[in-house]
């Protein structure tokens, strides 16, 4: 994303499609100049955006070339009090499809260039309204799927994140600096108890690292969700329970077996967790071709899932096949749901305890079902889950960051010790704080950012 600093970007803002409204977003010295062009305000308190203070709404119309393209909002938001620091107008138009477009166009005939994706965004970083992990917060709100995932992104736009790696970054560089300072004196031996000042700096960063290290986990569940595949024998209540834990009807059900026969997909919040959950055909020796592509691909969903819901119907004695799963699985984070307890049981649930967790369920009444929400949660965050956790919740980006922090402080640390050259241990820790600064764009190439704002949309 080379695109020059100087253009005056717009894009729209809103979803494509028809909506109540649309949003065009003009960014750039000349944002007011061309909205002046395009914008023709109505009534005497409307003003044009070059004449209008800043945070002001005005009502108009938008002609080009004597044609009225539509009837607007326009508001005025003055640098640098913007989201891009740069002037910003907001062209609030019909949310017709056909409007938007032709709005935006508006906007680029008079002289601004369509936006790449993340932009705006990318313009708030390199203006210093945003640093790199706050405006990856801003795309991790956008994704968010669930409100737990929502408020570890709020958390890291403002700020919780970079304050603790800017501090740890400051701490390192003053022990930098004091090695190089040694290093511009050679006469000058490092003092034994700055020495151990200096070892013991190192080590509590490391144990910083370590800790920032451990949400990581946290991070890549709340960003990504966690992938649960249903399995069970035909007829088990699979795609009833799907439907339980979504709160609404997605998979067909019928007492027909075999009646899922492809893999069906869909994401629900369970406790704050985004789950993705796949039903699967249900498992069975078939002969019949179409099924037995089905059952390999319950084997996929299985392999590609971190976590299993094995369903029985506990209503009928268990078979064969369910034993075979029972074993081949056994190596999975799994569930193992008792379904159709509203029924006669022919399956106890001390019985398959031997084997895993057990949850009875009915996914006709309902029954048991928040049981399972808890249990899968306690599963996904493997018993108590720190708040610390979920607010600090780093990325993979993040992650790979720190892990080359780290080992460039254990080097530096194990140089220190051994009373190695100073050249060393500076090189090492210069590694450790370069990428560190990488994490909150101290230290970036534009490689990275490409890479960083090119997953925004456009318009953000
Ligand atoms: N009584 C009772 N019936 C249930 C329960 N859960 C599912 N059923 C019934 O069992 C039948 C099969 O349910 P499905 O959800 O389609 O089962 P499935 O495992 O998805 O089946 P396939 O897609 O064919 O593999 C339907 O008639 C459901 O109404 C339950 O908890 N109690
Ligand atoms: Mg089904």
């Amino acid at each position: 994303m080379s695109a020059s600093m100087d253009d005056t970007i717009a894009a729209l803002a809103t979803p494509l499609g028809e909506g109540g409204i649309a949003v065009v977003r003009v960014s750039g010295s000349k944002a007011l100049a061309i909205v002046d062009q395009i914008f023709h305000p109505k009534g005497s308190r409307n003003l044009q955006p070059s004449q209008a203070e800043t945070h002001t709404v005005h009502y108009g119309h938008i002609i080009w070339e004597n044609q009225v393209i539509d009837e607007v909002l326009v508001t005025v938001f003055r640098s640098p009090r913007t989201f891009t620091r740069e002037d910003t107008v907001e062209i609030s138009c019909h949310g017709g499809a056909l409007t938007s477009k032709l709005t935006l166009e508006t906007t680029l005939n008079a002289g601004a260039r369509l936006a790449q994706p993340g932009e705006f965004t990318q313009r708030a970083f390199l203006n210093g309204r945003l640093d790199l992990t706050q405006a990856e917060a801003v795309a991790d709100i956008i994704h968010a799927r669930t409100e737990l995932s929502l408020k570890a992104a709020n958390e890291q736009l403002a700020g919780k994140l970079s304050q603790k790696i800017e501090a740890l970054r400051e701490d390192l560089m003053l022990v930098l600096a004091h090695v190089e300072a040694h290093i511009d004196f050679p006469d000058e031996d490092i003092a034994p108890d700055t020495h151990d000042q200096l070892l013991s700096k190192l080590r509590s960063g490391n144990q910083f690292v370590e800790e920032l290290l451990r949400t990581a986990r946290e991070g890549k569940i709340l960003r990504n969700g966690v992938r649960c595949a249903i399995i069970g024998r035909p007829n088990a209540g699979k795609s009833s329970l799907l439907n339980q834990l979504l709160g609404h009807d997605r998979a067909i059900v019928s007492e027909t077996e075999g009646t899922t026969r492809d893999t069906i997909e869909e994401t629900a919040s369970i406790r704050g967790i985004p789950i993705i959950f796949v039903d699967t055909a249900g498992i069975r020796e078939s002969k019949d071709e179409i099924e037995a592509e089905g059952i390999r691909r319950s084997r996929k969903a299985v392999e590609q899932s971190e976590i299993v819901l094995h369903i029985l119907d506990a209503s009928t004695v268990i078979h064969d096949m369910d034993q075979a799963f029972l074993e081949e699985f056994r190596s999975k984070k799994r569930l193992l749901i008792l379904n159709k307890v509203d029924l006669p049981q022919k399956i106890s649930k001390e019985e398959m305890e031997v084997h895993d967790t057990v949850i009875p369920v009915s996914a006709r009444t309902g029954q048991g079902i928040d049981a399972l929400k808890d249990a899968l949660s306690a599963i996904i965050w493997e018993g108590q889950v720190q708040s610390e956790n979920l607010e600090i919740a780093i990325s993979a980006r993040h992650q790979t960051a720190l892990n080359r922090a780290k080992e460039g402080l254990a080097r530096s640390e194990a140089a220190l010790s051994a009373e190695e050259s100073l050249e060393l241990i500076a090189m090492d820790l210069r590694i450790a704080v370069e990428a560190i600064g990488e994490i909150v764009g101290k230290t970036s190439t534009e490689d990275l950012l490409d890479k960083i704002f090119s997953q925004f949309c456009i318009g953000k």
